[in-house]
């Protein structure tokens, strides 16, 4: 058998199948596959039966698929699918087919319906991403690393910031620095925002040119071994008028907060709540228009959220972020955001990065 983790999380799976009520499990999403087995290809399905798992991949992913998984059984599908995954189930006499509801699309299912006439197909949800919300040792480790990786490519990056330089150069030359520090490339789209930009929470590098005085909001992360960091700093080029230093220092205070408020057994919209509170005594609430937080892992955004939307109780090895922003629309946005893994007594730091706003 192979790696003791994989087998370790396949185990849980298998009894978590039993509580479902399913004897076969199936998934199509890359980060469950990933988690289950180690193959990192975007593309193959995989059916988890109580007496083993199987993985079905096209001709470009037979090869890879054999190297990473060697402790998987591994088949070539040649026309579709759902073909080998059909002559499986029949096989192994499994009567109900366990399927991730908000990954597989409609047309999949009606597909799968008609392919697999020998089982009812079960909707489940949370099968795996229960298993994944509490990060293993290993996986805490890739988290750290990816961390430490993303601090060098923004420590690479921010001497050389310059006025002159458009938010796109600022992108590529940090996802640049991702790649040389380690990195097999960045975990979304780089937000890089100068100026009024920065007042839209989630705007990507655009060709605006980075002028003196702007302050700007980069938002990034490196996929590292298939794990995400997730880190936000913002910056000003040269001297900032009183207004601008008061407001980053609350929104500094209030993230510093939010940060103090995580640990094990504390209400994930609890958090959100204080730092809502927080910037609202600085008359700065109505400015902060998303959730506070989300966990981070295999995907960039996952389980559980730090928001009024939801609600649930923190655990030690979640892996959350804490990321207040005040959006000034026309004018700036700044936002502060650290990847933490919750701990029994409070909180571990993904990345070490300052917080001046100025640089020097
Ligand atoms: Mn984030």
């Amino acid at each position: 058998m192979g790696n003791s983790y994989y087998e370790r999380r396949i185990e849980l799976l298998q009894e978590r199948m039993t509580r479902a009520n399913v004897d076969a499990f199936f998934t199509l999403a890359a980060p469950t596959m990933r988690y289950l087995t180690g193959f990192t290809g975007e593309e193959g399905y995989l059916l988890a039966l109580q007496g083993g798992v199987h993985l079905v991949v096209d001709g470009r992913f037979t090869t890879q698929a054999r190297e990473e998984c060697p402790w998987v059984d591994v088949i070539e599908y040649t026309g579709h699918f759902s073909g080998s995954i059909a002559s499986l189930l029949v096989a192994s006499h499994a009567h109900w087919l366990g399927f991730e509801k908000e990954r597989v699309s409609f047309v999949q299912a009606e597909q799968m319906r008609a392919a697999f006439p020998s089982v009812t197909m079960v909707p489940t949800e949370s099968v795996v991403e229960g298993m994944r919300v509490v990060k293993d040792s290993h996986e805490l480790d890739m988290m750290r690393a990816a961390g430490r990786v993303a601090d060098r490519a923004f420590n690479a990056m921010i001497g050389r910031l310059k006025a002159g330089m458009t938010e796109n150069d600022v992108a590529a030359l940090l996802e640049y620095e991702m790649r040389k520090a380690g990195a097999q490339g960045s975990s979304f789209s780089t937000i890089v925002g100068s100026g009024a930009r920065g007042a839209m929470p989630h705007g990507v590098a655009s060709g605006k040119v980075i002028e003196r005085g702007d302050v700007i909001v980069i938002d990034f992360g490196v996929s590292y071994e298939g794990y995400m960091s997730d880190c936000t700093r913002t910056v000003a080029l040269g001297e900032q008028p009183s207004e601008v230093l008061d407001v980053y220092a609350k929104l500094r205070g209030a993230q510093q907060l939010g940060l103090d408020c995580i640990k094990a057994g504390v209400s994930s919209r609890s958090v959100d709540t204080a730092v809502r509170g927080n910037l609202g005594e600085s008359g700065l609430a109505q400015y902060f228009t998303h959730g506070l937080g989300h966990g981070v892992g295999l995907e960039i955004h996952e389980a559980p959220r730090l928001s009024q939307g939801t609600d649930t109780v923190l655990e030690p090895g979640q892996v959350v972020t804490c990321e207040p922003g005040v959006y000034l629309p026309g004018r700036y946005g700044m936002r502060i955001e650290d990847s933490v893994i919750v701990t029994a007594t409070g909180f571990e730091p993904l990345t070490e990065l300052p917080k001046e706003l100025v640089l020097p």
